[in-house]
């Protein structure tokens, strides 16, 4: 059994003029898609895991008893995979932020600005490819944190909340060089207020 890419829940074009149809469609055409085979190819010799829904996987990667080149392919590849379903789902058009959630940033953050300026400023300050995370720890707690590469927040415990790819992949066809200029525009993308 292998995994297969869930469909986008939108047009490419949907989250015009922030992010462009062309940068859409080649995110989830070939990276998001070449996640998603490696993934599947790297489960090859371990058709005990292949049955198991991927955030499982992730969830248990630093746990996983296998040669540790296949451990590295599988965590970078289904954390590629598991995090693009994530990000696309989350910037959905008729997607709203739970207003319970938006609640509860106002109150760990002090404020909705407060809250986008320092998620904006780890995103600015994540050096390399990587991720920048809303996310729920155990306890419960709201913190914001990155990763790099494809890690996923769910290796370390955590619940992802809402997420930010920032890849060059994800913004360079429109930005270039400009990340930040990528993440104030984003910020148009998700419904929180
Ligand atoms: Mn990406």
């Amino acid at each position: 059994m292998s995994y297969t890419l869930p469909p986008l829940p939108y047009d490419f074009n949907a989250l015009e003029p922030y992010i462009d149809a062309k940068t859409m469609e080649i995110h989830y055409t070939k990276h998001h898609q070449t996640y998603l085979d490696k993934f599947n190819k790297a489960l090859e010799k371990y058709p005990e895991l292949a049955g198991k829904p991927a955030e499982d996987i992730i969830k248990n990667i630093n746990d996983l008893k296998i040669d540790e080149k296949d451990c590295l392919a599988i965590k970078n590849n289904g954390g590629g995979f598991i995090n693009h379903n994530f990000f696309w789902q989350m910037m959905a058009p008729q997607k709203q932020i739970d207003g319970k959630l938006v609640d509860e940033i106002n109150q760990s953050f002090g404020s909705i600005e407060d809250f986008k300026k320092q998620f904006t400023d780890a995103a600015v300050n994540r050096f390399g490819s990587g991720w920048v995370w809303l996310v729920r720890h155990n306890g419960g707690k709201l913190e914001i944190c990155s990763t790099a590469n494809q890690d996923s927040p769910l290796s370390l415990g955590h619940t992802p909340l809402i997420a930010l790819d920032v890849w060059e992949h994800a913004y360079y066809l429109k930005y270039q060089n400009k990340r930040a200029d990528y993440i104030e525009a984003w910020w148009n993308v998700l419904k929180l207020i």
